[in-house]
């Protein structure tokens, strides 16, 4: 969607709701980039759907003004996917953990990738199950202790980026819950992305996790050289495979068509219709 000409404030995107996250969440970082980049976007709250799984970071859509749609754990892709081939001319951005994107939901995120839908998902991505409290995760790293593991993880963690550029996301990038100016940015530029853009984002969890904490990732990271090209995906999996230190930015991108494109999208935007549908199949189905 193009963006509106219009000055928006990033208040402008705060729901009423009290945001519940623990203090010191790294959530609280990407959901105030957030917030910048629909305002930098001069969306109207009308012009947006935030959908998510089920987690902590899943919250998300409560905390945001415009639609929202919180769905079931592991299935944010799929609603996401049916909202965008309804309504394409609605900006679909998608929010949720790495339990929720590599675990239960791993099977579609790799489709989503490979479909290219043209939609943003931003991976809060804390090596841990917050909302369970504690439980390791699928990026969570060899050895990470936890209620599930604990004499330490014997499994190597996912790399949610090398996931994603080997199954066919055309933006893939990394941020930092704790660098707002540059995931706000990311997000600006995964939303103008036509097609999939995928943003695993470190969201440091200082409840349940104790080891990748925002000193850890402070340290660990770096921001990727000025030098690398996004266009070069094999630069840019070069880049993803290292892990000293953790690169931060753009990986990869590439231009071309989406999805909805291919399939010929078109809205269902007419209101009376979609209630007729939606009545039809809770008929069918009830
Ligand atoms: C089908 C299903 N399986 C399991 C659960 C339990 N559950 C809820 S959230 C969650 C994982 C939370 O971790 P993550 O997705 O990484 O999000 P976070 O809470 O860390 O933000 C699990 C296993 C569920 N709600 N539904
Ligand atoms: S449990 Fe962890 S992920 Fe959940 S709100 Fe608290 S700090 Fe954030």
């Amino acid at each position: 969607m193009t963006a509106a000409v219009v000055e928006r404030k990033a208040e402008d995107f705060k729901s009423e709701v009290k945001v519940t996250w623990c203090p010191g969440c790294g959530d609280f970082g990407v959901l105030n980039a957030t917030y910048k980049a629909l305002a930098e976007q001069g969306y109207d709250t009308k012009d947006v759907v935030v959908v998510s799984g089920i987690g902590c970071s899943s919250r998300f859509p409560f905390f945001v003004s415009t639609y929202g749609f919180h769905g079931v754990h592991g299935r944010a892709l799929p609603i996401a996917t049916g909202i965008k081939m309804s309504r394409p001319e609605l900006e679909v951005v998608v929010f949720g953990g790495d339990g929720d994107a590599f675990a239960i939901g791993a099977g579609h995120f790799v489709h989503a990738c490979r479909r290219n839908i043209d939609m943003c998902y931003v991976i809060m991505d804390n090596a841990v199950y917050g909302l369970t409290k504690g439980q390791y995760s699928p990026t969570s790293h060899v050895g990470f202790v936890s209620k599930t593991t604990p004499t330490g993880s014997s499994e190597e963690g996912i790399n949610p980026l090398m996931l994603a550029i080997a199954s066919g996301a055309t933006y893939v990038a990394r941020g930092f819950s704790s660098k707002p100016k540059d995931l706000t940015k990311l997000i600006v530029d995964g939303i103008n992305h036509k097609g999939f853009a995928v943003i695993d984002c470190y969201s440091p969890c200082p409840t349940f996790n104790k080891v990748n904490t925002f000193n850890y990732w402070k340290d660990e990271t770096t921001p990727l050289p000025a030098e690398h090209d996004p266009r070069d995906r094999t630069a840019a999996i070069t880049m993803a495979l290292t892990d000293d230190p953790l690169y931060l930015g753009l990986f990869y991108q590439k231009e071309g068509d989406s999805f909805g494109d291919r399939v010929g999208a078109r809205s269902t935007g007419d209101a009376a219709q979609t209630q007729a549908l939606v009545e039809k199949l809770i008929a069918k189905y009830s």
